[in-house]
């Protein structure tokens, strides 16, 4: 009896512990690519996440199929969605926007749009902040989309967070390089014959 109680306690406390952990941070997924060929993924910043600068750093230095990866940056509704739909959920997750330089004028951070206004107060070519957001309620100056509505938050920088990896596939310059080069090959080749 004593043995089968302990055993009892023992399961319960296993059971809160795992729920208090699983709380804490998202499961870090696949790379789910969009049809337009970027890759997504949900990353998990370990037991208490990580911040927004610990994120951005993180998501950099990951890489997909040799492409390399950055924060987030969501520039259409179908990226939104996909990230919403298909690579897992959490409650929310860094992406790459800031108005850290400007308050009110956020920019991507990261990627191929880095430096790109989106937000003016209004959405410059695409922003999903919720209504009523950005506030800057606490001088909140870090995009965060949430799961539970696939809109955006600002949000202090500082607190605990999972992100979002974009991974962009490297255009290919491989086969212009190697054609360019099997044309002056060629070119060389044409020349010495005629000399
Ligand atoms: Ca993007
Ligand atoms: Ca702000
Ligand atoms: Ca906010």
């Amino acid at each position: 009896m004593g043995m089968n109680k302990t055993f009892a306690l023992g399961v319960v406390l296993s059971a809160l512990l795992a729920t208090t952990a699983a709380a804490t941070t998202c499961a870090t997924g696949v790379p789910v690519q969009l049809s337009s060929g970027n890759w997504y993924q949900l990353v998990s910043g370990g037991g208490s996440n990580v911040t927004y600068a610990q994120a951005k750093a993180a998501a950099a230095a990951l890489s997909h199929l040799g492409n390399p990866g950055y924060l987030a940056t969501i520039t259409s509704a179908a990226e939104n969605n996909h990230i919403a739909n298909s690579i897992g959920s959490y409650s929310s997750a860094w992406i790459a926007g800031t108005d850290s330089a400007a308050e009110g004028m956020f920019r991507w951070d990261a990627g191929p749009e880095n430096g790109n206004l989106f937000w003016n107060g209004a959405p410059v070519v695409y922003a999903n902040f919720a209504a009523g957001e950005p506030n800057n309620t606490n001088n909140d100056d870090f995009v965060e989309i949430a799961w539970w509505s696939a809109t955006w938050n600002d949000a202090t920088g500082n607190f605990g967070n999972c992100y979002v990896v974009e991974y962009a596939p490297i255009p290919e310059p491989a086969a212009g390089i190697l054609g360019l080069a099997g044309m002056v090959l060629t070119g060389l080749m044409g020349r010495r014959r005629i000399g």
